[in-house]
């Protein structure tokens, strides 16, 4: 059988591109084996079979702004919380160490730059967080998390009970898009898994909303001694979704696009991407955050 390249795979590679500007990253950004598949739907370049162009893609990071605005906003700038959150990147930086003291098993010969930063009240509850996004490791390593400061002790307090893979959206309404750092069921070009967070006020905190897969019939028609559920695919386009508490993955409940779509709007409610402004983790940016 030809060996076919995975959308979980293809995002690993993008996140080790993003990482390390192309320099080769062999197994480890590869994860555990993912499930066999058709012989005509490979996705390599050039294939027959290659996916529709409005198939959704691999996350990848965004691109950093230039550094003529650092902090995002500025009113952080030679605060004690700029000063706490730009010594926090310094540790990264230089250190390879999180604000909680966590190595972050930095891939010798990676582009630091390529690790990203924003300064920017992501909650909305008037003060700024520091959103860290950091790729120069492992693929199991690489970390998308927000800080908080807190002004009485000077420490950072992190705003996610856990890490999270560096793939996020934040909406305005407090809801975080959190996609899986891989798509390794059945969820073939219909959909990328994520986990959707809502921000508490009352905790000051994320906790998780919900979560979704999918099952697209012409990536899978049996996958995991099931059939394709055809009788929940009401629409008939060959694709179902789960719909999932948080930490309680199952394909028990297939429902139809109408329903997922109702899912997601009811997190949503017409709340729009927020647009960060994202730096690149180096010695100016950081500086800067200092400067003011
Ligand atoms: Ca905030
Ligand atoms: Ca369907």
């Amino acid at each position: 059988m030809k060996k076919r390249l995975f959308p979980a795979v293809l995002a690993a590679l993008l996140l080790a591109l993003a990482a390390c500007g192309g320099r080769q990253l062999p197994e480890v950004v590869q994860g555990p084996a993912a499930p066999e598949a058709p012989e005509n739907s490979a996705a390599v370049p050039n294939s027959p079979a290659a996916p529709p162009e409005d198939a959704p893609q691999p996350p990848s990071l965004p691109e950093a702004e230039e550094p003529e605005i650092p902090g995002g906003g500025g009113s952080s700038a030679s605060s004690p919380m700029g000063e706490a959150y730009a010594a926090a990147l310094e540790d990264l930086a230089q250190n390879h160490l999180l604000p909680n003291g966590e190595d972050c098993g930095f891939i010798d010969g990676c582009d630091l730059s390529a690790n990203q930063f924003a300064v920017y009240d992501l909650d909305a509850d008037g003060r700024e967080e520091l959103l860290i996004l950091y790729t120069s490791t492992y693929m199991a390593g690489m970390t998308g998390a927000v800080y908080d400061y807190d002004s009485e002790t000077g420490a950072l307090r992190e705003q996610f009970p856990l890490p999270l893979p560096p793939l996020l959206t934040f909406y305005d309404n407090g809801i975080v898009q959190a996609d899986w750092s891989h798509n390794q069921g059945v969820a073939g070009y219909a959909l990328w898994p994520y986990t959707l967070w809502r921000y508490d006020p009352a905790a000051d905190a994320y906790s998780a909303a919900g979560m979704v897969d999918a099952w697209d019939k012409s990536f899978m028609e049996f996958y995991d001694g099931q059939d394709f559920p055809d009788q929940a695919d009401l629409d008939g386009d060959g694709v179902v979704y789960y719909l999932m508490d948080y930490g309680d993955y199952s394909r028990e409940h297939p429902v139809d696009a109408e329903q997922y779509r109702q899912w997601r709007e009811s997190f949503l409610d017409g709340a729009a991407a927020l647009e960060l402004p994202l730096m690149a983790l180096t010695a100016e940016n950081i500086a800067a955050l200092r400067e003011g």
